[in-house]
Protein backbone atom coordinates (compact mmCIF):
# COMPACT_ATOMS: atom_id res chain seq x y z
CA UNK A 1 0.00 0.00 0.00
CA UNK A 2 2.38 2.19 1.05
CA UNK A 3 4.82 1.45 -2.35
CA UNK A 4 1.67 2.06 -4.30
CA UNK A 5 1.19 5.09 -2.73
CA UNK A 6 4.97 6.08 -3.29
CA UNK A 7 4.38 4.46 -7.07
CA UNK A 8 1.28 7.72 -7.19
CA UNK A 9 3.48 10.32 -5.86
CA UNK A 10 6.37 9.95 -7.70
CA UNK A 11 4.62 9.66 -11.12
CA UNK A 12 1.98 12.95 -10.37
CA UNK A 13 4.94 14.75 -9.57
CA UNK A 14 6.64 13.46 -13.14
CA UNK A 15 3.64 14.32 -14.79
CA UNK A 16 3.55 17.71 -13.09
CA UNK A 17 7.00 18.34 -14.17
CA UNK A 18 6.06 17.25 -17.71
CA UNK A 19 3.88 19.88 -18.23
CA UNK A 20 5.56 22.45 -16.12
CA UNK A 21 8.07 22.45 -18.97
CA UNK A 22 5.45 22.08 -21.66
CA UNK A 23 7.52 20.04 -23.73
CA UNK A 24 6.61 19.88 -27.39
CA UNK A 25 5.32 16.72 -29.41
CA UNK A 26 8.00 17.38 -31.89
CA UNK A 27 10.91 19.71 -32.08
CA UNK A 28 12.49 20.98 -35.23
CA UNK A 29 16.46 21.87 -35.16
CA UNK A 30 16.53 23.95 -37.35
CA UNK A 31 20.29 25.68 -38.74
CA UNK A 32 21.57 27.93 -41.56
CA UNK A 33 25.13 29.90 -42.63
CA UNK A 34 23.42 33.41 -42.45
CA UNK A 35 23.58 35.33 -39.52
CA UNK A 36 20.83 37.01 -37.49
CA UNK A 37 21.11 40.52 -39.56
CA UNK A 38 20.06 38.21 -42.78
CA UNK A 39 16.55 38.08 -43.99
CA UNK A 40 17.20 34.19 -44.70
CA UNK A 41 16.77 34.41 -40.57
CA UNK A 42 14.57 37.01 -40.35
CA UNK A 43 12.58 34.64 -42.56
CA UNK A 44 12.82 31.33 -40.09
CA UNK A 45 11.92 33.63 -36.94
CA UNK A 46 8.50 33.91 -38.82
CA UNK A 47 8.63 30.03 -39.59
CA UNK A 48 8.82 29.18 -35.98
CA UNK A 49 6.22 31.94 -34.93
CA UNK A 50 3.75 30.84 -37.11
CA UNK A 51 4.86 26.90 -36.70
CA UNK A 52 4.62 27.12 -32.22
CA UNK A 53 1.13 28.94 -32.56
CA UNK A 54 -0.66 27.34 -34.92
CA UNK A 55 0.44 24.03 -33.12
CA UNK A 56 -0.95 25.09 -30.05
CA UNK A 57 2.91 24.46 -28.72
CA UNK A 58 3.04 21.13 -30.05
CA UNK A 59 6.08 21.95 -32.66
CA UNK A 60 8.79 23.45 -31.35
CA UNK A 61 11.48 25.17 -33.51
CA UNK A 62 15.34 25.69 -32.56
CA UNK A 63 17.06 28.29 -34.96
CA UNK A 64 20.79 28.13 -34.97
CA UNK A 65 21.95 30.70 -37.67
CA UNK A 66 25.30 31.40 -38.28
CA UNK A 67 26.14 27.34 -38.89
CA UNK A 68 26.15 26.91 -35.25
CA UNK A 69 24.67 23.54 -35.94
CA UNK A 70 27.61 22.92 -38.47
CA UNK A 71 28.74 24.04 -42.16
CA UNK A 72 25.75 24.05 -44.83
CA UNK A 73 27.22 20.34 -45.71
CA UNK A 74 27.55 18.75 -42.49
CA UNK A 75 23.90 20.34 -41.42
CA UNK A 76 22.76 18.29 -44.61
CA UNK A 77 24.65 15.33 -43.41
CA UNK A 78 22.72 15.85 -39.61
CA UNK A 79 19.41 15.93 -40.85
CA UNK A 80 19.85 12.52 -43.00
CA UNK A 81 21.18 11.24 -40.00
CA UNK A 82 18.45 12.58 -37.36
CA UNK A 83 20.05 14.95 -35.32
CA UNK A 84 19.22 17.78 -37.56
CA UNK A 85 15.48 18.52 -39.20
CA UNK A 86 15.92 22.21 -41.41
CA UNK A 87 18.07 23.74 -43.24
CA UNK A 88 18.48 26.62 -46.34
CA UNK A 89 20.14 25.18 -48.90
CA UNK A 90 20.41 24.99 -52.94
CA UNK A 91 23.08 24.06 -55.64
CA UNK A 92 25.01 22.09 -52.76
CA UNK A 93 22.78 19.58 -52.97
CA UNK A 94 24.44 19.22 -56.74
CA UNK A 95 26.61 16.48 -54.47
CA UNK A 96 23.81 14.22 -53.71
CA UNK A 97 21.54 15.32 -56.73
CA UNK A 98 22.77 16.43 -59.77
CA UNK A 99 19.46 18.14 -60.98
CA UNK A 100 20.67 20.55 -57.94
CA UNK A 101 23.22 22.11 -60.23
CA UNK A 102 20.52 23.95 -62.54
CA UNK A 103 19.51 26.02 -59.93
CA UNK A 104 22.61 27.58 -60.01
CA UNK A 105 24.01 27.41 -63.52
CA UNK A 106 26.67 30.54 -64.31
CA UNK A 107 25.05 32.97 -66.68
CA UNK A 108 21.80 30.93 -67.21
CA UNK A 109 19.03 32.89 -66.35
CA UNK A 110 18.14 36.53 -67.99
CA UNK A 111 16.34 37.48 -65.53
CA UNK A 112 14.59 36.76 -62.43
CA UNK A 113 10.84 35.93 -64.17
CA UNK A 114 12.63 33.74 -66.01
CA UNK A 115 14.44 31.96 -63.50
CA UNK A 116 10.82 32.71 -61.74
CA UNK A 117 8.99 30.31 -64.84
CA UNK A 118 11.56 27.69 -64.31
CA UNK A 119 11.10 27.14 -60.41
CA UNK A 120 7.21 27.21 -60.31
CA UNK A 121 7.26 24.84 -63.34
CA UNK A 122 8.33 21.48 -64.75
CA UNK A 123 12.03 22.10 -64.24
CA UNK A 124 11.68 22.79 -60.44
CA UNK A 125 9.11 20.22 -60.12
CA UNK A 126 11.88 17.91 -61.93
CA UNK A 127 14.66 19.35 -59.77
CA UNK A 128 12.47 19.12 -56.37
CA UNK A 129 11.66 15.05 -57.25
CA UNK A 130 15.20 13.75 -57.21
CA UNK A 131 16.54 16.25 -54.13
CA UNK A 132 13.77 14.07 -52.22
CA UNK A 133 14.78 11.14 -53.77
CA UNK A 134 18.66 11.30 -53.59
CA UNK A 135 18.82 12.82 -50.14
CA UNK A 136 15.35 12.44 -48.24
CA UNK A 137 15.20 15.97 -47.56
CA UNK A 138 12.08 17.94 -48.87
CA UNK A 139 11.76 21.49 -50.21
CA UNK A 140 8.94 23.36 -48.19
CA UNK A 141 9.74 26.57 -49.67
CA UNK A 142 12.16 28.41 -52.38
CA UNK A 143 13.58 32.35 -51.90
CA UNK A 144 15.40 34.51 -54.70
CA UNK A 145 18.11 35.41 -54.39
CA UNK A 146 20.15 38.62 -55.40
CA UNK A 147 23.09 37.88 -58.63
CA UNK A 148 26.23 36.58 -57.02
CA UNK A 149 28.88 38.81 -57.65
CA UNK A 150 33.12 38.99 -56.91
CA UNK A 151 34.34 40.48 -54.37
CA UNK A 152 37.98 41.65 -54.16
CA UNK A 153 40.81 43.83 -53.60
CA UNK A 154 41.73 44.81 -56.50
CA UNK A 155 39.16 45.61 -59.49
CA UNK A 156 38.33 43.07 -62.07
CA UNK A 157 36.81 43.87 -65.00
CA UNK A 158 38.05 41.47 -67.25
CA UNK A 159 38.44 37.63 -66.99
CA UNK A 160 42.10 38.25 -67.72
CA UNK A 161 42.40 40.65 -64.46
CA UNK A 162 41.71 37.58 -62.39
CA UNK A 163 44.84 36.44 -63.01
CA UNK A 164 45.38 33.57 -60.69
CA UNK A 165 43.11 34.94 -58.08
CA UNK A 166 42.37 32.70 -54.78
CA UNK A 167 39.17 32.43 -54.52
CA UNK A 168 36.46 30.78 -52.43
CA UNK A 169 33.59 29.06 -53.65
CA UNK A 170 30.77 26.91 -51.55
CA UNK A 171 31.29 23.31 -52.11
CA UNK A 172 29.85 23.10 -55.82
CA UNK A 173 31.60 21.27 -58.28
CA UNK A 174 30.00 23.22 -61.14
CA UNK A 175 31.20 27.05 -59.53
CA UNK A 176 35.10 25.51 -59.30
CA UNK A 177 35.50 24.42 -62.52
CA UNK A 178 33.37 27.48 -63.78
CA UNK A 179 36.19 29.78 -61.96
CA UNK A 180 39.16 27.88 -62.94
CA UNK A 181 37.94 28.30 -66.55
CA UNK A 182 37.69 32.09 -66.25
CA UNK A 183 41.18 31.86 -65.08
CA UNK A 184 40.49 32.05 -60.71
CA UNK A 185 42.23 29.70 -58.43
CA UNK A 186 38.42 28.53 -56.76
CA UNK A 187 38.74 26.59 -53.12
CA UNK A 188 35.61 25.18 -51.79
CA UNK A 189 35.46 25.96 -47.91
CA UNK A 190 32.47 26.43 -45.31
CA UNK A 191 30.48 29.67 -45.19
CA UNK A 192 31.95 30.81 -41.40
CA UNK A 193 35.37 30.11 -42.13
CA UNK A 194 35.24 33.14 -45.30
CA UNK A 195 35.70 36.06 -43.23
CA UNK A 196 38.36 34.78 -41.86
CA UNK A 197 40.36 34.00 -44.87
CA UNK A 198 39.93 36.91 -46.14
CA UNK A 199 41.25 38.55 -43.45
CA UNK A 200 44.40 36.76 -43.34
CA UNK A 201 44.68 36.57 -46.96
CA UNK A 202 44.41 32.84 -47.06
CA UNK A 203 41.93 33.81 -50.01
CA UNK A 204 41.78 36.93 -52.23
CA UNK A 205 37.95 36.95 -53.02
CA UNK A 206 34.44 35.22 -52.78
CA UNK A 207 31.16 35.43 -54.88
CA UNK A 208 28.51 35.69 -53.53
CA UNK A 209 24.98 37.72 -53.37
CA UNK A 210 24.91 41.08 -51.81
CA UNK A 211 22.77 40.17 -49.01
CA UNK A 212 24.95 37.75 -47.80
CA UNK A 213 27.99 40.16 -48.39
CA UNK A 214 26.54 43.00 -46.62
CA UNK A 215 25.12 40.52 -43.22
CA UNK A 216 28.48 39.15 -43.37
CA UNK A 217 30.61 42.25 -43.19
CA UNK A 218 32.33 41.18 -46.15
CA UNK A 219 33.11 44.77 -46.45
CA UNK A 220 35.44 44.79 -43.80
CA UNK A 221 37.32 42.75 -45.35
CA UNK A 222 37.20 43.25 -48.98
CA UNK A 223 37.06 46.48 -51.31
CA UNK A 224 35.68 46.06 -54.63
CA UNK A 225 32.27 44.68 -55.82
CA UNK A 226 32.66 43.62 -59.33
CA UNK A 227 29.38 43.14 -60.91
CA UNK A 228 29.92 39.89 -62.81
CA UNK A 229 25.82 38.67 -61.70
CA UNK A 230 27.69 35.44 -62.53
CA UNK A 231 24.43 33.13 -61.63
CA UNK A 232 21.08 33.82 -60.79
CA UNK A 233 19.69 31.08 -58.14
CA UNK A 234 17.25 30.41 -55.63
CA UNK A 235 17.06 28.28 -52.27
CA UNK A 236 14.99 26.13 -50.64
CA UNK A 237 14.12 25.67 -47.16
CA UNK A 238 13.82 22.28 -47.03
CA UNK A 239 12.85 19.44 -43.67
CA UNK A 240 14.55 15.66 -43.11
CA UNK A 241 11.61 13.68 -44.86
CA UNK A 242 11.71 10.67 -41.83
CA UNK A 243 11.16 13.73 -39.66
CA UNK A 244 7.94 14.84 -41.15
CA UNK A 245 6.46 12.15 -42.11
CA UNK A 246 6.67 11.23 -38.31
CA UNK A 247 4.15 14.38 -37.58
CA UNK A 248 0.51 13.23 -37.52
CA UNK A 249 -1.11 14.99 -40.83
CA UNK A 250 -2.69 18.25 -38.98
CA UNK A 251 1.03 18.99 -37.68
CA UNK A 252 2.74 18.25 -41.75
CA UNK A 253 -0.14 20.42 -42.50
CA UNK A 254 1.04 23.48 -40.00
CA UNK A 255 4.17 22.94 -41.17
CA UNK A 256 3.24 23.28 -44.58
CA UNK A 257 1.15 26.11 -43.83
CA UNK A 258 4.18 28.34 -41.89
CA UNK A 259 6.48 27.25 -44.88
CA UNK A 260 3.73 29.50 -47.39
CA UNK A 261 3.70 32.23 -44.86
CA UNK A 262 7.55 32.45 -44.58
CA UNK A 263 7.82 32.19 -48.33
CA UNK A 264 5.55 34.83 -48.88
CA UNK A 265 7.33 37.20 -46.32
CA UNK A 266 10.89 36.43 -47.45
CA UNK A 267 9.79 37.52 -50.92
CA UNK A 268 8.50 41.08 -49.50
CA UNK A 269 11.63 41.34 -47.54
CA UNK A 270 14.20 40.68 -50.11
CA UNK A 271 12.24 42.81 -52.62
CA UNK A 272 12.78 45.70 -49.72
CA UNK A 273 16.37 44.58 -49.58
CA UNK A 274 17.63 44.65 -52.89
CA UNK A 275 16.97 48.21 -53.19
CA UNK A 276 18.96 49.27 -50.10
CA UNK A 277 22.07 47.39 -50.72
CA UNK A 278 23.98 49.20 -52.80
CA UNK A 279 24.22 52.12 -51.44
CA UNK A 280 24.59 50.39 -48.16
CA UNK A 281 27.66 48.99 -49.18
CA UNK A 282 28.82 52.10 -50.64
CA UNK A 283 28.10 53.83 -47.35
CA UNK A 284 30.39 51.30 -45.88
CA UNK A 285 33.64 51.92 -48.61
CA UNK A 286 32.48 49.44 -50.83
CA UNK A 287 33.98 50.27 -54.38
CA UNK A 288 31.27 49.21 -57.56
CA UNK A 289 32.62 48.31 -60.72
CA UNK A 290 31.18 47.66 -64.03
CA UNK A 291 32.49 44.67 -65.86
CA UNK A 292 33.07 43.10 -69.15
CA UNK A 293 29.74 40.98 -68.96
CA UNK A 294 30.03 39.79 -72.43
CA UNK A 295 34.22 38.49 -71.63
CA UNK A 296 32.79 36.72 -68.83
CA UNK A 297 29.70 34.88 -70.94
CA UNK A 298 31.94 33.73 -73.66
CA UNK A 299 34.18 32.24 -71.29
CA UNK A 300 32.36 31.12 -68.88
CA UNK A 301 29.57 29.19 -71.45
CA UNK A 302 32.06 26.08 -73.01
CA UNK A 303 33.07 25.80 -69.44
CA UNK A 304 29.76 25.26 -67.89
CA UNK A 305 28.62 23.09 -71.21
CA UNK A 306 31.10 20.67 -70.39
CA UNK A 307 31.01 20.36 -67.30
CA UNK A 308 27.51 19.46 -67.31
CA UNK A 309 25.99 15.83 -67.57
CA UNK A 310 23.07 14.40 -70.18
CA UNK A 311 20.52 15.27 -67.62
CA UNK A 312 21.46 18.59 -66.81
CA UNK A 313 22.37 19.44 -70.43
CA UNK A 314 18.74 18.54 -70.91
CA UNK A 315 17.78 20.78 -68.51
CA UNK A 316 19.90 23.56 -69.17
CA UNK A 317 18.25 23.71 -73.37
CA UNK A 318 15.00 23.44 -71.57
CA UNK A 319 15.95 26.55 -69.16
CA UNK A 320 17.32 28.43 -72.62
CA UNK A 321 14.03 27.22 -73.92
CA UNK A 322 11.63 29.15 -71.87
O1 LIG B 1 28.45 31.22 -50.44
C1 LIG B 1 27.70 30.47 -49.83
O2 LIG B 1 28.08 29.65 -48.99
C2 LIG B 1 26.24 30.48 -50.18
O3 LIG B 1 25.88 31.60 -50.85
C3 LIG B 1 26.03 29.27 -51.07
O4 LIG B 1 25.81 29.64 -52.39
C4 LIG B 1 24.84 28.50 -50.82
O5 LIG B 1 24.72 28.28 -49.48
C5 LIG B 1 24.94 27.20 -51.56
O6 LIG B 1 25.98 26.44 -51.05
C6 LIG B 1 23.60 26.60 -51.55
O7 LIG B 1 23.60 25.23 -51.53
Amino acid sequence: MFKQLLTGVVLGAALIGSQATLAADFTLKFGHLANEENIWHQAAEKFKEEVEANSDGRIEVQLYPNEQLGAEMDVINSIQLGTADMTITGESLQNWAPKAAMMAVPYAFRDSEHMRAAVDGEIGEEIVAQIIERTNLVPLAWFERGPRHLTSNRPITHPDDLDGLRLRVPNVPLFVDTWEALGARPTPMAFSEVFTSLQQSTIEGQENPLSLIESASFDEVQDYVNLTGHVRSWIYVVIGKDKLDSMPEDLQEVVFEAADTMQAYEAQLFAEDEQRLRQDLEERGMEFVEVDIDAFVEKARPAVLEALNEEQREIFEAIQDL
